[in-house]
């Protein structure tokens, strides 16, 4: 029976190519944990999976495997994965290179899946890339070993037994298995509470702020008024994200206070939370830059919380604390007077993403965030800025940071080339709780022109603008500058970000066809 006897001779082939790719996977997942950790393949290609299965598909796993039905997609999953390295390891013997490129080309589909996810990250390709390289380059290495074999005429130490290859395989299974089990180890407390997150309901709102329709113009490339979270700019300092369960959760008020206070996560929701939408700016945000974005944020008044706690007369500022130590130093009158300054539990309708602080943050209408967006919050010391200092401040930046007014053009982009004719100016400008009153452009060196305002949200918002253009051909600068509420006009003395924010005009060049 040749069949069964090509078959029999295939086999070391096909195992070597499963050991190999075995490896590949396992060191994958624990790439994945250390530096993507959204962006473990099989959870990529799990994911992909089951946001292409038809409806019917999803039922019947349901129905087969109840709650297991994801470990049972993963188990087919990798059950698919062996079967295949081991159709490419028998290839790899009869026509290499096929074998591994066809394991090179399992991994340049994983990374492509994970670069389309909605939270694919810079190097979300990279596990899959590792994993399909490791696997590629195992299954060639173990295949020629056994292709030269110990009688082959080489020297001894080219060629291996097939005895010696199936160890090998074996030893890259086991491997490959430990890196598994440590990516699990490394990445069980992100997704407990990933799962925590996603079972969570959040209160109804007490009050809403209002966004009215004509806050958003509609201009095609312009930043939409309200920011999606998937494209709001994350900063912070931590190298890996903090996992902060709810149920675990405290927030301690104390220092210069008459009565500590300890809030828990429950106390937060019978603290009745509000949705207010506010502009969040970054202090290292450049003139024209994107550490922007405008949310609506679910909270809870930081005003009531300190006033629990009944500050006392000494006391000028509140040094925010977040689990892994960042602090940020928050005037206590920003905190207390009238502004919507939250304790934030929600954004865009759903639970704080994690690197956005989940379960809790500080949102401050007005102050840029490193004096006051601390995210994962677990702690407020009232105190005085005399006496303490928040993170950034020994690092060059200045104790306190209101938002200076700004203003930024988005249509078209620079560099843009612009058919001659009826064309578009249009941006965002924003001075977060000052409000704006107007925005004017200038084109090369002719006249400030005022541009359209779309309604504002509020004060505490950014507002799109937006000016008619009739583009001559040629090359054209254009230039805005803003007008506050309290009727200031935006500097055009450049300031670098630090040490309290970037000022001076948004300018562009623009070329007319
Ligand atoms: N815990 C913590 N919170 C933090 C920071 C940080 O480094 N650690 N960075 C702050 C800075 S500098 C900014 S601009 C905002 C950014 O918030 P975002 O990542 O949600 O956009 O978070 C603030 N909160
Ligand atoms: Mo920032």
């Amino acid at each position: 029976m040749p069949s069964a006897s090509v078959r029999t001779r295939d086999l070391p082939a096909a195992v070597a190519a499963v050991g190999a790719t075995a490896l590949g996977a396992g060191l994958g997942e624990l790439v994945a944990a250390l530096v993507a950790p959204t962006a473990s393949p099989f959870a990529v290609i799990g994911g992909g999976m089951i946001d292409i299965a038809p409806a019917w598909a999803k039922n019947l796993a349901i129905s087969l495997f109840g709650t297991g039905d994801k470990a049972a997609l993963l188990v087919g999953i990798a059950v698919l994965l062996l079967a295949v390295a081991g159709a490419a390891g028998v290839l790899e013997w009869h026509r290499p290179p096929w074998g591994r490129v066809v394991l090179g080309a399992l991994g340049v589909v994983g990374a492509i899946v994970a670069l389309t996810r909605s939270d694919a990250g810079m190097l979300s390709p990279v596990p899959s890339i590792v994993a399909a390289g490791v696997a590629s380059a195992a299954t060639a290495w173990l295949i020629g070993r056994l292709r030269r074999g110990p009688r082959s005429g080489l020297a001894a130490d080219e060629g291996l037994t097939r005895r010696s290859v199936l160890a090998l395989s074996g030893i890259a299974v086991a491997a490959g298995a430990l890196a598994a089990a440590g990516s699990f180890a490394l990445s069980s407390g992100a997704r407990a509470v990933s799962a925590v997150r996603a079972a969570l309901r959040l209160p109804t709102p007490t009050t809403t702020t209002d966004v009215p329709a004509a806050a958003e113009l509609g201009i095609d490339g312009l930043s939409p008024v309200i920011t999606p979270t998937a494209d709001f700019y994350r900063i912070d300092t931590a190298l890996v994200v903090p996992q902060v369960d709810p149920a675990d959760w405290t927030l301690r008020v104390h220092g210069l206070v008459e009565q500590e206070v300890v809030l828990r996560w429950d106390d937060l929701l019978d603290l009745a939370p509000k949705e207010t939408v506010a502009t969040l700016t970054c202090v290292s945000n450049e003139v024209g830059g994107s550490l922007i974005g405008t949310a609506r944020w679910l909270g809870v008044p930081l005003r009531e919380v300190l006033a629990r706690a009944r500050p006392t007369a000494e006391a000028d500022m509140v040094l925010s604390r977040s689990i892994d130590g960042f602090t940020a130093s928050s005037p206590l009158e920003a905190l207390t007077d009238d502004r919507d300054a939250l304790l934030a539990i929600g954004m865009n309708g759903e639970p704080l993403p994690i690197e956005h602080g989940f379960p809790v943050r500080m949102v401050v209408p007005g102050l840029y965030g490193y004096v006051s967006a601390t995210k994962w919050v677990t702690e407020l010391e009232v105190t005085r800025y005399d006496r303490a200092e928040g993170y950034w401040t020994p690092r060059g930046w200045s104790e306190r940071g209101p938002v200076k007014l700004q203003s930024r053009i988005d249509v078209p982009r620079a560099g843009a080339r612009v058919e001659a004719g009826a064309a578009v100016i249009a941006g965002v400008a924003w001075q977060t709780h000052v409000g704006v009153s107007g925005v004017e452009v200038q084109i090369d060196d002719g006249a400030w022109q005022p541009a359209t305002l779309a309604a504002a949200i509020s004060a505490d918002t950014w507002v799109q603008w937006s000016l008619a253009w009739e583009a001559t051909s040629g090359s054209h600068t254009v230039r805005c500058r803003a007008i506050s509420a309290d009727g200031q006009t935006q500097t055009d003395a450049p300031a670098p970000p630090a040490p309290d924010g970037a000022t001076g005009w948004h300018e562009l060049t623009v070329t007319v066809a």
